[in-house]
């Protein structure tokens, strides 16, 4: 197939070295020297981990969520704004790329509402749990990212946003990066984590699942899916069902899988399809 636009989703466990993270500038350079236009959504969530033990925060998550305390979410803002997002947009505009950095904040570009998590109590009884200032995107404006991609900007956006009263919101990158592939109706959503896809018995490489659709998914969770890989897969369906053609799930820490997939149309990875 021809790709036209794609998000990258670039996870902190992929961010691990600095010349892995040039690595991947370089293969987004590729892409958008083949006419592909680029839009990346970033975590970070090593980076916060530092942060916030630097700041005395304790962590907790909830199936690959953090609870985030008013605190922790000023914390998170500046870490993720202030480092991770102004390093990625160096580098990528080293590489030749003209990065913009935003979050959702900017232009209003993505909306955001409280997420509640569901649990189960000692009495296997389902609860709620308030995970403070853990959001959801409830809207998506792609005008600001289409504007910059018309004018050859490359957007590189980091996970936050604010509902309509301001209030700040830390947002899974993997949610957050699926409402953006749907809002700008992405040919392929690109989850790049720091393993080769999902296997049926990790670490055996034949075990990889190469092709899935939205149907059968349900049957992994559990064992197969678990843990950081739930937001993924869940944005993954999210991503599909909202009208992007594939999703895929690449290990950023192997740059050369990004052009191997979208250019050479190699089968590695992941694809989850409708
Ligand atoms: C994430 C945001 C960063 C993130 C967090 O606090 O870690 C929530 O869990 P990766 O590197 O993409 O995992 N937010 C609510 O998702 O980073």
């Amino acid at each position: 197939m021809e790709y036209r636009k794609i998000l990258i989703k670039y996870g902190g466990n992929a961010m691990i070295s600095e010349a892995l993270k040039v690595g991947i500038a370089q293969k987004l350079k590729v892409l958008q020297d083949h006419g592909i236009q680029v839009v990346m959504v970033h975590g970070g969530g090593p980076f916060i981990n530092k942060s916030l033990a630097d700041a005395g925060i304790e962590s907790e998550f909830f199936d690959g969520h953090r609870h985030t305390s008013l605190e922790a979410m000023s914390c998170i803002e500046k870490t993720l704004k202030g480092e991770v997002n102004s390093s990625l947009v160096n580098l990528l505009n080293k590489q030749g790329l003209k990065a913009v950095g935003l979050s959702g904040k900017d232009g209003k570009l993505a909306i955001a509402q409280k997420r509640w998590h569901t649990g189960l109590n000692e009495n296997g009884e389902q609860v709620k749990v308030d995970l403070g200032q853990v959001g959801d995107i409830v809207t998506v404006n792609p005008l600001l990212i289409e504007t910059l991609l018309e004018n050859k900007f490359s957007p590189v956006i980091t996970c936050i946003a604010s509902d309509e009263e301001g209030n700040d919101y830390n947002i899974n990158g993997d949610v957050f990066a699926g409402k953006i592939a749907a809002a700008i109706e992405a040919d392929a959503y690109i989850v790049l984590t720091d393993v080769d896809g999902l296997y049926k018995e990790y670490p055996n490489p034949a075990s990889i699942i190469r092709e899935i659709d939205t149907a059968t998914i349900p049957k992994y969770y559990g064992d197969v899916i678990s843990g950081g890989m739930i937001p993924k897969i869940e944005s993954c369906v999210s991503a599909v069902q909202s009208g992007v053609k594939k999703a895929v799930i690449l290990n950023g820490t192997r740059p050369e899988q990004i052009t191997d997939y979208i250019i050479h149309q190699i089968s590695i990875g992941t694809t989850i399809k409708l």
